[in-house]
């Protein structure tokens, strides 16, 4: 997968993408992260990118000359490339979500700054919008990592055992379980034993009873989101 990156600050993006997963999946060919400053395409003699709202109001915002121009020239012809702005006003990103844009070919993520955009961006470039929470950040920048890093373990030969993406939370729907690892007693707080009974068919029942039961503490709403082929009624 291709992922472009439009923003005023590349550089923000340096130790997310040299370390760890998004690391290795960038040297394996897995994943090709390109980062363009938006800046290199505004055509105002002061290389601005912003300026003050009409009808008055705090702040700046994004003009649309520099973003349209940056996207079209990023873009090129290419059909495949799937064109997201990040925004508190978008969809709320969540893994279905990122699985739904782990099956594209190349995205092309636009990173806002000030207020936000000149409304001509998305009436001209027609982005899927895209919002990581409702709350209000100082940019799109960590947005846009959060949308890499959740998309790129999802990619076929990113994680170590494929095994691991595909038994994590949310994949069910559900919330995790506890997990556990040595040492079998630490403070006086013991790891349950059927963890270490080797009984497998048993642990899998914990394990699901757990997800469920820590589901329906704390995310009852899960249990109403429809899940691929069917919800979790009977789970109410
Ligand atoms: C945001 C979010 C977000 C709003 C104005 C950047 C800021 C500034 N983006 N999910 N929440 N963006 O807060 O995606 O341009």
């Amino acid at each position: 997968m291709v992922i472009d990156v439009l923003t005023l600050f590349p550089g923000m993006f340096q130790g997310v993408l040299s370390e760890s997963i998004l690391k290795i999946a960038r040297e394996k060919g897995v994943l090709d992260v390109r980062l363009h400053n938006i800046r290199d395409y505004t055509e105002d003699k002061h290389r601005k990118v912003d300026d003050r709202p009409y009808g008055g109001g705090p702040g700046m915002v994004m003009s649309p000359q520099p973003v349209v121009d940056a996207v079209e020239a990023v873009r090129g012809d290419d059909p495949d490339a799937k064109l997201i702005l990040l925004t508190p006003q978008g969809r709320v990103f969540d893994q279905k979500l990122a699985r739904e844009l782990a099956g594209e070919k190349r995205l092309i993520l636009i990173c806002g700054r000030y207020e936000g955009f000149d409304e001509r961006i998305l009436l001209l470039l027609k982005p899927m919008e895209l919002s990581v929470g409702d709350y209000v950040l100082s940019g799109g920048e960590i947005p846009a990592m959060v949308v890499v890093d959740a998309v790129a373990r999802l990619l076929p030969g990113a994680l170590g055992d494929p095994e691991s993406a595909a038994a994590e939370s949310f994949q069910s729907g559900l919330l995790d379980f506890p997990q556990y690892t040595r040492p079998p007693e630490f403070r006086g707080l013991a790891v349950p034993e059927v963890l270490l009974s080797g009984n497998h068919a048993e642990i899998d029942k914990w394990r699901a009873q757990q997800a469920l039961e820590r589901t329906r503490q704390r995310r009852a709403d899960l249990l109403d989101e429809p899940r691929n082929g069917g919800s979790h009624e009977q789970h109410r």
